[in-house]
């Protein structure tokens, strides 16, 4: 490969701890980690890679404005895209006219133009859509929740009956039986991403919260075991670039999710020119498998099983790193295993059929099961344990399936046996690392109420709240709850009847008012879940507003984004903010709310100074004034590129992790104990608690025989260009250059009479979809891929036709974590019929 002609970057820690990672609950807590001494200068070596512009610069009518507008305003599109891109909107008599994408970089590296993809650059169209909710609705007199008759009311009627219901459910129900719902529609905005509700709760005597995400919230629990820290990152690509030889992209696929210049999808192109070797694993031919020297396709849910032939190659051949795993590994071999556990419980046990099973690993036997040709394995493994540098990474496909506890950590237990944590070139397994941006968040205050559910059990929170407890649905901060949910807001997310699994289940809980007795949307498109609400609240987007916009997933290039407002509120829409300010007015708590803070704009000023002042290596400009005249501002490690756990590799001693024994935890003492302890509702085939990553056929996985004589496909739902989730999906600009299709091989769809771009139907017992067919040999036989996030449009006889991936998934959790296996399905396809 070609090396960097810079040999000045040096590597850096990846920020991993729980710690580093938002919502970050109060803006002071998280200031300490780039407060290094050094000043930018440095990074100006680092940034110059030597590599030839790709060379588009902005127009000159970008550049210059176009004519007749009056003015042109830095804004930005905030959706949980991970990339987070400017936006210039052009205005003209109160109206965004155009929009421009940012012009504030170049093309290197480490300064690269920011460019917004497709969604973001038809903004417009979501500013000005028809299903912009225009004033508060409530739910009509005399009918259910969910029949869609709605009534406008004012915003002080609104204020009232948002301050009577939460006192009426904290008086009757206590703190507990309220709560807010994920939700990520405005994850990337410093201050709108909470909009003040929590602080508002918390002003009011707390709320029930959650833990996890939607995102990684499988691969959360199990890096905790295995790292000690939230999500153990990988070196960042822009490292790989610079000293690496080898990126495995494993069910990672950044093109699409990373897509803008903030993201990945610029440094994916700049690995390729930099002559570094790719590797895509995927059950579909990914756009990222576009960029790839080799393509392996496996089937879903079966990743826990290649690891493990990789693994019996690597130790039959004694390829893999033992000095790696003997010193800062627990439980590889039997000599490394903590006390009391039963012979034969170690990973290498297990892969070479001295474990519990008895069954030999061989890549014969992963092949079958796979679907990966023997040879293919066999030369893998030996080409990551050749000597060459690897950065083996993974997305978050893998862990998104029933039991992805064990599917990622089977995946960092490679990077463990190639044993390349920590150096140049190399990395740990986990999603490419980067550099984390200083910018702290609004504060949300401390919440009284100590007890969290995982995020993906709020139906049984709703169901049956005091039926939970820390050791069957892994309820933290409390042996058990005290209530079930009662009062609960939707704010920027869509999970009522979109984005979490089972979509006609969560509609008769969601119908049933006795249940969860009042439901509250702030949006500003009329979603779905809005539809199933008591009271609808418009909110302002981001044009309306003004707010503070952190980089997140882009590498070792960080930045800030300022957010002015460009034009007034349309229609009735209000700043959550204020909503949140009025009703702590109603309820006698305004000051605590506030803490002088009146509008967001005083907010944004006082954190961006603090972070300005507190972070002065960090070049940002001195007041606020000058940072919203500049726009956008980029800075870097001043340490150079992200080396993940580059201290704990250098001095496990000094540096240890935060596991039990201070080690990776290739066998976890934390899950082991679960397993002891925990019990398991209703579980269903492969949901089981394993201190080892073993493979376990699973329910609906592809080894459910039984399931797959009705059910014979394997359905996957990967995240899709033309949408972030939901958002962007109801935009007929976007739908138009991404219309929402279901990927099904030519074998499946000839034994099912299906050609391309006919109506197909797909089903199970949750749920039946009708939209049209993209055949195409990117995807494995046996597996169709709906892309998750359309937007559901139910007919009379309860078929969807919009596409909603979410129909067919199940509200079922994984059984460590407790989070979603939203990539785990059986179903079974057809061509629709003919009207
Ligand atoms: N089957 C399946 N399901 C999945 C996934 C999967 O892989 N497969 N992925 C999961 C993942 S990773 C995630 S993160 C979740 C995402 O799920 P959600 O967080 O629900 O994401 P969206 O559907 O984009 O919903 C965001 C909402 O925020 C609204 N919004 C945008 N801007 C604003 C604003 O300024 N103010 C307010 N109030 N609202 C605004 C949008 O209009 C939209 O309705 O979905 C999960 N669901
Ligand atoms: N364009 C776009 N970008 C997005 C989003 C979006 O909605 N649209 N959402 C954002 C959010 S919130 C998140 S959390 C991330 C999600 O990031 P990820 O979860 O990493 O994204 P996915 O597309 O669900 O999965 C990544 C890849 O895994 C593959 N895959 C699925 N199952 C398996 C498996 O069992 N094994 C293997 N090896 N591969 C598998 C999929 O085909 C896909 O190509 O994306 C972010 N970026
Ligand atoms: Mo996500």
């Amino acid at each position: 490969m070609t090396a960097s002609p810079d040999s000045s970057a040096t590597a850096v820690e990846a920020p991993s701890s729980a710690a580093q990672r938002g919502p970050r609950p109060s803006r002071r807590s998280f200031l300490t980690w780039s407060s290094v001494a050094a000043g930018t200068a440095g990074l100006v070596a680092a940034t110059d890679l030597g590599m030839p512009s790709t060379g588009t610069p902005a127009s000159a009518a970008e550049v210059e404005g176009m004519e007749g507008v009056d003015t042109t305003i830095q804004s930005a599109c905030v959706v949980n895209c991970g990339s987070r891109c400017p936006l210039r909107l052009q205005v003209k008599d109160g109206t965004v006219v155009r929009v421009l994408p940012d012009n504030t970089g170049d093309d290197s590296l480490l300064n690269r133009n920011i460019r917004a993809c497709n969604r973001g650059r038809n903004m417009r169209e979501r500013i000005y859509s028809p299903d912009r909710i225009k004033a508060p609705l409530k739910r009509k007199e005399g009918t259910k929740r969910g029949e869609g008759q709605w009534e406008e009311i004012s915003w002080d009627e609104a204020i009232d009956l948002l301050a009577e219901k939460l006192k009426y459910t904290i008086d009757t129900y206590g703190n507990q039986a309220v709560y807010k719902n994920y939700g990520s529609g405005v994850w990337n905005a410093a201050i709108a991403y909470s909009g003040g509700w929590p602080r508002l709760f918390n002003c009011l005597g707390g709320f029930l919260g959650y833990y996890g995400n939607y995102s990684y919230g499988t691969l959360m629990q199990a890096s905790y075991a295995m790292f000690g820290t939230e999500e153990q990152f990988s070196n960042s690509i822009e490292e790989t670039i610079t000293n690496g030889e080898i990126c495995v992209l494993w069910g990672n696929n950044p093109v699409e999710r990373r897509m803008s210049g903030g993201g990945v999808y610029f440094t994916i192109t700049k690995m390729r020119e930099a002559g570094i070797k790719v590797i895509v694993i995927d059950p579909r031919y990914s756009d990222t498998a576009l960029f790839a020297d080799q393509y392996i396709a496996i089937r879903p849910g079966t990743d826990v099983a290649l690891a493990a032939g990789l693994a019996h190659v690597m130790i039959s051949e004694n390829r893999q790193n033992q000095e790696f795993l003997d010193t800062y590994c627990l439980g590889f071999d039997e000599q490394h295993m903590p006390e009391g556990v039963p012979a034969g419980s170690s990973y290498r046990a297990y892969v070479m059929g001295e474990g519990e099973d008895g069954v030999e690993k061989t890549p014969q036997w992963a092949s079958k099961i796979t679907g990966v040709p023997v040879d293919v394995i066999i030369n893998l493994a030996r080409e990551l344990t050749s000597g060459r540098k690897v950065n083996l990474t993974q997305g978050w496909g893998p862990q998104k399936h029933a039991n992805g506890e064990n599917q990622c950590r089977a995946i960092y237990t490679i990077g463990a046996m190639i044993g390349q944590v920590g150096l140049p070139g190399g990395g740990t397994g986990g999603q490419e690392g980067y550099y984390w941006p200083v910018t702290s968040w609004l504060p949300t205050l401390d919440n009284p109420v100590e007890a969290k559910i995982s995020y993906y059990t709020w139906p049984r929170a709703i169901e049956d709240g005091p039926s939970m407890t820390a050791k069957n649905f892994g309820v933290q901060g409390a042996e058990k709850l005290d209530s079930s949910i009662k009062f609960m807001l939707s704010y920027g997310g869509n999970m009522l009847a979109s984005q979490h699994g089972d979509i006609n289940y969560l509609r008769e809980l969601l119908t049933d008012e006795t249940k969860c007795e009042f439901i509250v949307s702030m949006d500003n498109q009329m979603t779905r879940s809005c539809e199933l609400s008591d009271l609808v609240l418009p909110d302002t987007t981001t044009a309306e507003r003004f707010d503070l916009v952190p980089s997140e997933y882009t590498g070792d290039m960080a930045y800030l984004i300022s957010t002015n407002q460009a034009i007034e509120p349309l229609y009735q829409a209000m700043d959550a903010y204020e909503v949140c300010k009025r009703v702590a007015d109603k309820l006698g708590v305004r000051e605590q709310f506030t803490e002088g803070n009146e509008t967001m704009e005083d907010w944004a000023r006082q954190i961006y100074e603090a972070d300005a002042a507190d972070n002065a290596d960090l070049g940002f400009p001195a007041t606020y004034e000058e940072f919203t005249a500049q726009g956008v501002h980029r800075y870097h490690n001043p340490e150079g590129l992200t080396v993940a756990l580059k201290d704990f590799r250098s001095d496990p001693v000094a540096n240890p992790l935060d596991t039990p024994s201070g080690k990776i935890e290739i066998f976890s003492t934390k899950m082991w104990q679960a397993k002891q302890e925990w019990t398991i509702e209703d579980p269903r085939e492969g949901d089981v608690i394993d201190a080892i990553p073993v493979y376990r056929p699973y329910w609906e996985g592809a080894e459910d025989t039984e399931t797959r004589k009705k059910y014979p496909l394997q359905m996957i739902s990967h995240h899709f260009k033309g949408r972030t989730h939901s958002t962007y999906g109801n935009l007929p600009r976007n739908v138009e250059a991404h219309p929402q299709k279901i990927w099904i091989n030519p074998i499946d769809a000839a034994e099912r009479g299906i050609t391309n771009g006919d109506q197909m139907d797909v089903f199970n017992d949750r749920g039946h979809i009708r939209c049209q067919a993209y055949v195409t040999p990117r995807i494995l036989p046996g597996v169709i891929d709906v892309p998750q996030g359309a937007w559901l449009k139910l007919d009379e006889e309860g078929i969807d036709h919009g596409g909603a991936a979410n129909m067919l998934y199940s509200a079922h959790v994984t059984p460590y974590s407790k989070g979603n296996p939203q990539q785990t399905a059986l179903v079974q396809a057809a061509k629709a019929p003919t009207a």
